[in-house]
């Protein structure tokens, strides 16, 4: 889905990628965006941004983070929102979020794994030994971290297959907890030092840390938008701008997704939106969904419903949060970065009531009618946190539907009733 006047196999096949292999997955893409996104009515004008960016995912964007390299610069793999992008950055690296969105060679991947480990490890692994994914082919160093077992065992294999380093992030928020976290932060600043040949200077931390707090301050923006009634997007158009956050160019993201802000600001104020006032509005929260994981929200809002926020890390666990910008000193600011990534309320933390209190207060905020709890089979982090989160529901009388399923769409029948009913209980 490549912009049809250049040729990128040359690129793909210098990254060493399975063109074979890669054909039919990147020939699948564009149906699959093309049903879940282009019929929807009256999208905002700025999303067409994002049909440009999709349609250039494995093309301009991977041509990017080549010329990056080129000029000296280096290219740096995450899948967790505890990687501070602003080290990275600082560092001359690009952070890119990496696939893990979609079944890829899974009979592969369980000679590795077992059955029973989540989608979005089967997928990472299974993107990687496919040789499918040109970001994770691009680079220079995947950084890790030791969050649920399933993603800390599973690093150990992938480090077979990518160099990859892994940070150690604690499970509880104790002040020893932050001692521990700060530590690995000086940790990973020497690693990216040894890699990209450069020293940590107070400049570019600082830089570094306005250009991403800007990202999130641009995403608050859109997402601020999501709290009036009639909705002024879709909740599937504001989870891709999170999901695109992840590995698009940071600056120009920030002005396109303030463009689209403005444009929501005024839709709001005309009352315009894209669904009827009446519209069941739902909160999902639960495990992260990469692209092209749109599944709930397509049945959601294909049936009548909209998603009105995310309490996800493709979503308001990505952006809601940002690092204080006034330290004077590296040391300041890494406090600041340590602080303010430590306090992110991942399920993979004992206990987590953080997380508890942001689901009530969004859903609050985003004047939602009831909570979709979403979580990858296999994830016992939120699958167990679900029932937590069901019984603070219940005191504040929202409604709850537990959603667990994978990438595949064997369950869509299944589920699409479920969600069906559960619309309709709400729109009582
Ligand atoms: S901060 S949610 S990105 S760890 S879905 S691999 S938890 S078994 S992805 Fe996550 Fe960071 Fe937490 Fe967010 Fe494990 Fe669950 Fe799989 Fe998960």
């Amino acid at each position: 889905m490549s912009d049809a006047t250049v040729d990128y196999r040359p690129m793909w096949r210098e990254l060493g990628m399975d063109l074979e292999a890669h054909d039919p997955l990147l020939a699948a893409i564009p149906q699959l965006y093309a049903d879940a996104y282009l019929n929807q009515k009256d999208r905002p004008e700025g999303m067409a941004y994002f049909d440009f960016v999709m349609s250039e995912i494995h093309g301009l964007r991977i041509k990017e983070l080549q010329d990056h390299r080129a000029a000296g610069g280096t290219v740096i793999g995450t899948f967790c929102v505890y990687v501070p992008e602003e080290i990275i950055r600082a560092l001359g690296g690009l952070s890119v979020g990496l696939c893990a969105g979609a079944e890829w060679a899974y009979d592969q991947v369980e000679h590795l794994l077992p059955r029973t480990t989540c989608a979005l490890v089967k997928s990472a692994m299974g993107f990687k030994l496919g040789r499918v994914c040109p970001y994770v082919e691009s680079a220079d160093l995947v950084v890790g971290e030791t969050t649920c077992d399933g993603k800390k065992k599973a690093y150990e294999l992938f480090g077979e297959l990518a160099p990859v380093y892994v940070m150690e992030l604690p499970q509880m928020k104790r002040p020893q907890d932050l001692e521990l976290w700060r530590g690995e932060l000086d940790r990973l600043v020497a690693k990216l030092e040894e890699i990209s040949g450069r020293t940590l200077t107070f400049e570019a931390l600082q830089r570094a840390t306005k250009e991403v707090n800007d990202k999130r301050r641009a995403l608050q923006r859109l997402n601020a938008a999501r709290a009036a009634t009639p909705l002024p997007i879709s909740g599937k158009d504001a989870l891709l701008a999170v999901q695109v956050a992840f590995y698009d160019d940071v600056p120009r993201f920030t002005q396109m997704v303030n463009a689209i802000a403005a444009e929501l600001e005024q839709r709001v104020a005309e009352g315009r939106g894209v669904a009827p006032a009446s519209a069941p509005r739902v909160l999902v929260t639960g495990s992260p969904m990469s692209i092209p994981n749109w599944k709930v929200h397509d049945l959601v809002e294909k049936a009548g419903g909209v998603v009105v926020a995310e309490e996800l890390c493709t979503g308001s666990r990505y952006y809601e949060k940002l690092v204080a910008e006034d330290a004077t000193t590296v040391e300041g600011l890494l406090d600041d970065i340590a602080e303010k990534y430590l306090d992110i309320n991942c399920a993979c933390f004992t206990p987590n009531p953080g997380r508890i209190d942001d689901v009530l207060r969004l859903a609050e905020e985003h004047a939602a009618d009831g909570i979709l709890h979403y979580a990858l089979q296999f994830c016992a982090p939120y699958q167990i946190e679900a029932t937590s989160v069901e019984r603070a529901a219940e005191k504040a009388r929202l409604p709850v539907l537990r959603v667990d399923t994978d990438y595949s769409m064997e369950d869509v029948g299944q589920l699409g009733t479920r969600i069906e009913a559960f619309l309709e209980m709400l729109a009582h």
